[in-house]
């Protein structure tokens, strides 16, 4: 994965080693030397992170990285900040200001790069979720941000339960969250993972439990579990352990958390990856809701063609496995371009909204209702017969006729009726007729009732 990164360091030296080594692995740079270039360079070539000294000439580089942070058009990127000095009120402050790492110098290559790598990659995901749903663009995810911040639930998992209950202990003072203490069994039990009860928003996990190197493989396992996928995963790295921490990233942690981190500095570093995880959440819910929305209808809530067509597929090819039959109904509104010309659109869109709603009610759940388009209507009812067909679509036909609808404005009411075409489908192997045959055959059924005078119901017979 390579990606374009900004250097922003006041000594060159440091910018050309750095460069070089991004360079072997395979990232493409840019360079600033102080901090003004440096907001410059993040607008106008929009790297996909930046490594930030803090020590620059102009500014001090956490008033830039806070810069970056509050401007809609360079918060998502991802900052790195790199200090000469092992200081940590800096780097609580640069935390605070929304830098996403502080590393100290000399940096460990490999710890820099698993890094990037693992902070490129929440970006990527970010990234092409954003793409899936246009609308949340518009939406602006920065106007929401504020309910980023209602408690989560926070599960602590260490090696002993003494030392998760001192972590609740240093914790509980910086966090509004539920703090669970939990050990490894526990996060494992189906209660917890199963779908009954919501599974917790982050997992602080020891690297080490009762074995080395199990909490990661626990972070796999819950990886690897729908309920608990999408959580924020966060290790707590033994002292002095960089292969760990590389290792860690690499393994799709969120974060890595040294031991000897103060308990204000891991406080911030949860909230953060909180607010990244319900920023994925909304941002999954809006695509799902994004991908609703092209299979129903605005107007009537039913599902539209485009979905229908497709179910139909499917209801006809279980009937084919299983031998048994199908119904297929088309139902067009009779004289509709009289509401529309005598109310105006309005009222046959009241119209169409009220039958949409008779017709769903006279189904059961498992039978489809579609728009099929203007005002055409198709229901199609799986495991069923000639005779419930037509008990039904006589059903049908009556709720829509024996009740005129109620217009809007006080225009009154209307009377409505439906011509319907019924088709049967499925049946033993040799009868099977392809989908399109029995829309044919349903939709000349129809036309069949309009030409016999309308608000009737026609049954097609196969040829046979
Ligand atoms: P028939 O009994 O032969 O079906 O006559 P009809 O008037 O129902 O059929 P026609 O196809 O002549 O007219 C259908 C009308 O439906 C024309 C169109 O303006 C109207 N229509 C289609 N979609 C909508 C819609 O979403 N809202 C409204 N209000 N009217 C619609
Ligand atoms: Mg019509």
């Amino acid at each position: 994965m390579a990606g374009k990164i900004l250097i922003v360091d006041d000594v060159a030296t440091n910018r050309i080693v750095l460069k070089v080594k991004l360079a072997s692995a395979c990232y493409d740079t840019l360079q600033a030397a102080n901090g003004t270039e440096a907001l410059r360079l993040a607008h106008a070539e929009r790297p996909d992170l930046i490594l930030l000294d803090v020590q620059l000439p102009d500014m001090n580089g956490i008033a830039v990285c806070a810069a970056l942070k509050a401007d809609p058009a360079t918060r998502a990127i991802p900052v790195v900040m790199v200090s000469t000095f092992r200081d940590p009120a800096s780097k609580l402050r640069a935390l605070r200001a929304g830098a996403d790492e502080f590393l100290s110098k000399p940096l460990d290559e490999v710890v820099l790069l698993a890094r990037m790598r693992s902070l490129l990659r929440a970006r990527e995901t970010e990234e092409e979720l954003r793409l899936r749903d246009t609308t949340s663009r518009e939406l602006g995810f920065a106007e929401v941000a504020d309910s980023f911040d209602a408690p989560a639930t926070i599960a602590l998992v260490a090696a002993r339960r003494d030392v998760a209950l001192s972590w609740k202990r240093d914790l509980a003072p910086h966090l509004q969250d539920r703090l669970l203490v939990l050990d490894r069994e526990d996060v494992l039990a189906e209660t917890l993972t199963g779908t009954g009860q919501a599974a917790p928003d982050l997992f602080l996990l020891a690297a080490d439990l009762a074995l080395p190197g199990e909490g990661l493989r626990l972070m796999s396992e819950l990886r690897s579990r729908s309920a608990t996928r999408h959580a924020a995963i966060c290790i707590a790295l033994p002292p002095l352990a960089p292969e760990t921490a590389a290792m860690a990233l690499d393994l799709g942690a969120s974060d890595v958390i040294a031991a000897t981190a103060c308990p204000e500095e891991t406080a911030l570093r949860l909230r953060c990856q909180i607010r990244r995880k319900r920023q994925a959440d909304r941002l999954r819910a809006q695509v799902a809701d994004g991908l609703r929305m092209a299979v129903i209808d605005p107007l009537t809530g039913l599902y539209n063609r485009r979905y229908a067509l497709p179910h139909l597929a499917r209801i006809a090819e279980r009937a084919q496995q299983t031998g048994r039959h199908f119904a297929l109904m088309l139902l067009d509104l009779d004289r509709f371009k009289l509401v529309n010309d005598g109310w105006g659109h309005a009222a046959g869109d009241a119209v169409l909204v009220e039958v949409a709603e008779r017709l769903r009610s006279n189904l059961r759940a498992v039978d489809l209702v579609a728009r099929l388009g203007g005002e055409e209507f198709l229901v199609a009812m799986p495991d069923t017969r000639l005779e419930t067909g037509r008990e039904t679509a006589e059903r049908l036909r009556r709720v829509i006729e024996e009740r005129p609808v109620t217009l809007p404005f006080g225009q009154g009411m209307v009377p409505v009726t439906v011509s319907i075409g019924l088709a049967i489908g499925g049946g033993p192997r040799n009868a099977i007729a392809p989908v399109d045959e029995l829309m044919c055959r349903a939709d000349h059924a129809l036309l069949g009732s309009k030409a016999e005078g309308r608000n009737l119901v026609t049954i097609s017979r196969p040829a046979a």
